[in-house]
């Protein structure tokens, strides 16, 4: 590292998307139905009444899309494939269009220099999966297994690097608990059945790759994790924090690592994940090429009676800073990523940490000259890498660093309400502007280091 704001030669900067959140194109080429697609249509569910039918328009701009990754610089770009595309009803027949759109958009990438970091799924599950049960099933486990190694064997002489999941919690808890995604059920059954599935699935894929792909294959998953502090310095908050923890972070995090569960949540995976198998931990526990870390914020937490399944809840401290949806905490970076280190990486020589997505949901717009001075996004990104840099610096293996998000997108229930991107979309025409935080991003690419705030 050249100076004290340098990063390492051949770090990765990238920017990320979803297929869902961005490609429109819903019915397309012979795409089935996914869960969102299906979700979205019912009334209630998405504040602004949108759905991802449209989306970006991803699906029949990607070359524009490509060209402007390349513009801002990045050298890596993360997407997701949406299986209906691939699998319109989640097994069996293979969808040749769907491959298709994902072997150009490979190709496009490659041409241009830019790495394919490829997630297989981000939250769009085949609707006709849902109807035979969804997650909670575990034949959804040995459809995905299925699923990765179609799509392995068919991008896996050019694509290098793969996730299995983004955020195995969200989807498993926010679709299946707090009914707030698809497929918006509030069954607590459900929602612990759905994420052993989920880690299972990861298992399962994970062998899929590796039989498909050429040796130096490098699969992975992406975890949310926060820190989670006690709102108090009580017991009762300390002892809730601690729960949040196991339920938020170290149910995903001690499985893959440790092959077993946290204890805190003994009784309820024993009564609830009726069909845990022997072997199932072991299978989830496989080696990783590498973790992905997505990191947004921390959680404040107290003791809560009213939530009986983990008598803890989330608390938003006043007098803090606040994104449109969560307190902007950049330290909560480095700390989370000393702590995955510490606990789980250490333990595996050579495993490296991508900070898989970083960003924040700030209102910004054009202003009168055309450009998007979204200053406070800059501001985060750039106490963001701070963090990253100073984890470097005391030696912890971190690779990357991926922008969320690269277009403003479809931002699930808060619909297009939300704008993450460092380029501005109009969703009206689907026009695309480079925000000043993408022309940042250029400085800090080609400099390898931190661009100073100003100019922008
Ligand atoms: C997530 C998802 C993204 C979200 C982003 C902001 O990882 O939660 O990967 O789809 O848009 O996190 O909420």
């Amino acid at each position: 590292m050249s100076d004290a704001l340098g990063f390492p030669d051949g770090f990765v900067w990238g920017s990320a998307t979803s297929a869902y959140q961005i490609e429109g194109g819903w019915n397309e080429d012979g795409k089935g139905s996914s869960i969102w697609d299906i979700f979205c249509r019912e009334p209630g569910r998405i504040a602004d009444h949108s759905s991802g039918d449209v989306a970006c328009d991803h699906y029949h701009r990607w070359q524009e899309d490509l060209e402007l990754i390349s513009q801002i610089g990045f050298n890596a770009y993360r997407f997701s494939i949406a299986w209906p595309r691939v699998q319109p009803s989640g097994k069996g027949r293979v969808h040749e269009a769907g491959l298709a759109f994902y072997d150009r958009l490979v190709d496009g990438l490659l041409q241009r220099g830019i790495q394919p970091y490829v997630t297989l799924y981000h939250w769009d599950l085949p609707q006709a999966l849902q109807d035979d049960g969804g997650w909670p099933q575990r034949q959804t486990a040995e459809r995905f297994g299925e699923y990765a190694a179609v799509v392995a064997q068919r991008l896996g002489d050019r694509v290098t690097w793969w996730a299995t999941h983004n955020e195995p919690f969200v989807a498993a808890f926010v679709g299946h608990l707090f009914g707030e995604h698809a497929p918006g059920l509030q069954d607590p059954a459900a929602a612990f059945r759905a994420m052993h599935h989920l880690l299972l699935s990861h298992g399962l894929a994970c062998d899929a790759i590796r039989s498909a792909c050429r040796p130096e294959v490098k699969v992975g998953i992406v975890l949310n994790l926060n820190p989670v502090h006690p709102a108090s310095d009580s017991d009762q908050d300390r002892q809730a924090a601690r729960r949040f923890d196991a339920a938020l972070n170290r149910i995903a995090l001690d499985p893959l690592f440790r092959a077993a569960y946290p204890e805190e949540l003994a009784p309820l995976i024993e009564s609830l994940v009726v069909d845990l198998e022997d072997g199932d931990l072991k299978r989830i526990a496989q080696p990783l090429d590498f973790l992905g870390v997505n990191y947004y914020s921390r959680s404040v937490v107290r003791h809560d009676p009213d939530f009986a399944l983990i008598q803890a809840s989330q608390v938003h401290p006043p007098g803090r800073d606040y994104s449109q949806m969560w307190e902007i905490y950049p330290e909560g970076l480095g700390e989370i990523l000393t702590r995955v280190w510490v606990d789980y990486v250490r333990a595996c020589p050579g495993l490296p940490i991508l900070i898989s997505e970083n960003g924040v949901p700030v209102p910004d717009g054009l202003d009168f000259d055309g450009r998007v001075r979204d200053v406070r996004r800059i501001r985060y990104l750039r106490d963001h890498l701070v963090q990253v840099r100073k984890a470097l610096a005391s030696g912890l293996p971190i690779r990357g660093y991926f922008v969320w998000s690269l277009l403003d997108n479809f931002e699930w229930a808060h619909g297009y309400q939300m704008r993450f991107g460092v380029i501005y979309v109009d969703h009206a025409t689907g026009r695309r502007v480079i925000k000043d935080s993408g022309r940042w991003m250029t400085q800090v690419i080609r400099a390898n280091g931190l661009a100073p705030e100003s100019g922008f």
